[in-house]
């Protein structure tokens, strides 16, 4: 038993040195190290560095190792490679299996996903001399940059960091806090604020979770909120009509190209300041309304059998946008009623019997801006109005729903081009308006007709405009007085009608027919709260002048 002893003791030393795969006499001792050369969106390459520690030359070698599930190889080269699942096993090509003591060779790997090799062996023992301690964090990436904003998501990409081992992934901060990690080169930052700034940087991480320093900052601006943006495409009159009353907060409804002839009410369909509802087409698609028809109620309001005949209708449905179509032949245009924050942008409205355009029963703070009216009044041309800003004070009954006036206050008439062929005033500012601006439009006169004392672009009622920065034109034929006319009609409740309005930068040519470009009919009615027509209005063509009233310098 004691002679044995010693033997047994060698033979269990030998087979442990062969399980652990430390150096032994006489032997080769092989040790593989895996180092990630690139990394790009959404995989890597790598090499795979088999070294020999012993001192005598190997004859082959083999070495398996797992990657993550959703990792897997595409390629390698310099080796035999045998993958089943997620397991890898490469052995050695025909001319790299002899690694000489102290020398080493190299194959290597590409692979799709970012997870790293684990469970490594080489010839059946652990890959390694345990490997230096890795204190080298990864570069810093660079490039970051937005590639898509919806108005609750940001898409990042930038360019990626290299490290000594290898990374193994990145983290995306949000004001200084992790909002997503990745081990690719690109994310998708959601759950954001609309409408907002956002500020991004990212940083990269190794396997020992050495951390790179934060990228350059990115501030990124998520989008409006469209109320989740739903659109509905209508290409027919009846799926028009269906949509409008259906229509809910940030909704779009989009025209085909076509006509569409019928009655287009908008009833109780509001949209929010942050969730406007919008309708839109392009030019060449024509609302008509063959109308009216039925019995009308006392007071123009929406009901059963009654067809308005207006080519579009919104009624009591603030916050809409109304772009790019056409309303034509119809007994009005566009009518906006109790619907503020109302803005149309880039329509077309002609040949209509009666008013092209009209905020009424006080839909204020709407917009009108880009537009074009021509030919109106073509049935009645005493009502035949491009733009008509509030009531009639005659009509207050039943338009006058805020304290007994349509205030239709605040409406922006903007860089459109009314006329020729309006039979009334271009635009018609109503008594008991305040503080709307009518800028940048172009007024051509020739057509008006002078029917119901309509002979001027624009009657000013209202007290507080700001007219500013229009053209007008007028040339035969047509009923033309002056460019611009005040009138102090008499209201209860009493209010300074025509008064207190500013007119700045008009060019006027009165075609040799206008007496003055502004007459302002009563100075003295107006002493506590004056009309003031600058020097910088100019006139050309007027019988008898700029202004009947004092210039301001
Ligand atoms: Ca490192
Ligand atoms: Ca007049
Ligand atoms: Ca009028």
């Amino acid at each position: 038993m004691t002679t044995r002893a010693p033997a047994l003791a060698a033979a269990a030393a030998i087979v442990a040195a062969l399980l652990s795969g430390a150096p032994a006499q006489a032997a080769p001792a092989l040790t593989a190290a895996v180092t990630q050369t690139s990394v790009w969106n959404g995989g890597y390459g790598a090499d795979v560095t088999v070294a020999n520690s012993g001192d005598t030359a190997s004859t082959g070698w083999t070495i398996e190792f797992d990657l993550p599930s959703g990792t897997t190889i595409t390629s390698s080269w310099s080796s035999v490679r045998t993958s089943t699942g997620q397991h890898h096993k490469f052995t050695n090509a025909g001319f790299n299996g002899a690694v000489k003591p102290g020398a080493t060779v190299k194959f290597g790997f590409n692979a799709s996903g970012g997870g790293l090799p684990a469970n490594c062996t080489i010839n059946g023992a652990p890959c390694g001399a345990t490997p230096p301690a890795d204190t080298q964090a990864p570069s810093t990436p660079t490039g970051l940059r937005s590639t898509g904003v919806t108005s609750s998501s940001v898409s990042l990409s930038w360019t990626a960091s290299t490290d000594d081992v290898g990374v193994t992934g990145y983290e995306v901060l949000r004001g200084g806090a992790v909002s997503a990690t990745t081990t690719g080169t690109a994310a998708t930052i959601s759950g954001l604020s609309p409408a907002t700034a956002h500020s991004f940087s990212v940083r990269a991480k190794d396997a020992a979770g050495n951390t790179s320093a934060a990228s350059a900052a990115v501030s990124v601006t998520t989008s409006p909120d469209t109320g989740g943006g739903s659109t509905v495409d209508v290409a027919t009159a009846a799926q028009l009509q269906a949509a409008l009353a259906a229509a809910t907060p940030g909704q779009t409804i989009r025209l085909a190209a076509g006509t569409y002839r019928g009655s287009f009410v908008v009833n109780s369909r509001a949209g929010t300041a942050s969730q406007p509802i919008t309708l839109t087409g392009p030019r060449g698609a024509v609302l008509i309304n063959d109308g009216p028809s039925g019995e009308a109620p006392s007071c123009p309001a929406p009901t059963a059998g009654w067809d308005s005949g207006y080519g579009l209708w919104v009624f009591g449905s603030p916050h809409w946008n109304l772009t790019g179509f056409t309303v034509q032949e119809s007994k009005k245009g566009i009518v906006l009623d109790n619907s503020h924050h109302t803005t149309i942008d880039g329509v077309s409205v002609h040949h209509v019997d009666e008013e092209a355009v009209h905020f009424r029963r006080s839909s204020a703070d709407g917009v009108i801006r880009n537009s074009t009216i021509t030919d109106t009044g073509l049935v009645q041309p005493g009502y035949g109005e491009g733009v008509y800003l509030g009531s009639a004070n005659s009509n207050w009954a039943c338009h006058g729903n805020t304290g007994g006036v349509d205030r239709s206050d605040r409406v922006q008439v903007l860089g459109n081009r009314i006329g020729p062929n309006v039979a009334a005033e271009a635009i018609d500012v109503k008594e008991g308006t305040y503080d709307g601006v009518i800028r940048g439009n172009t007024f051509d006169g020739q057509g008006i007709t002078g029917q119901n004392s309509a002979d001027s672009w624009v009657d000013v009622k209202g007290i507080g405009y700001l007219i500013e920065d229009n053209t007008g034109t007028f040339r035969s034929p047509g009923t033309f007085a002056n460019g611009y006319e005040t009138h102090n009609t008499s209201t209860t409740p009493a209010l300074p009608n025509g008064c207190g309005n500013t007119w700045r930068g008009n060019r006027s040519d009165l075609g040799g027919v206008g007496q003055y470009a502004i007459n302002i009919t009563s100075v003295s009615k107006c002493s506590a709260l004056p009309n003031v027509v600058y020097a910088s209005n100019t006139v050309a063509g007027a019988v008898k002048g700029l202004t009947n009233a004092p210039v301001t310098p």
